[in-house]
């Protein structure tokens, strides 16, 4: 699905996605890990999913913290796209 998602179809989708937030055109979500070498290992996993799908984050590091933002740049906001990296993300923690 790369059309814009409608509210209810992100509420829906952010119901299985636990801390993700919707803000404006995307969501996003904080994640904390021990050190560096843990929030390292977890954005390379991350990194992976994204190439394999195309679809990439936005993200910054800072030490053992990484934030992470969804959106579809092509479709100007949110896509199944999001929903779909959001679940690999999860399942890479
Ligand atoms: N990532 C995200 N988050 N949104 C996009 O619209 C997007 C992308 N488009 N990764 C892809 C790459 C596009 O630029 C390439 C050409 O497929």
């Amino acid at each position: 699905m790369t059309s814009k998602a409608t509210q209810a179809e992100i509420e829906k989708a952010l119901q299985d996605l636990p801390d993700w937030e919707h803000e404006d055109d995307g969501i996003v979500k904080a994640f904390e890990f021990d050190d560096f070498k843990q929030a390292w290992a977890f954005m390379e996993k991350v990194a992976q999913a994204a190439e394999a799908m195309d679809h990439h984050p936005e993200w910054t590091n800072v030490y053992n913290k990484v934030l992470i933002r969804l959106s579809t740049h092509d479709a100007g906001g949110l896509t199944g796209k999001d929903f779909e990296l959001a679940r690999k993300i999860e399942a890479a923690l």
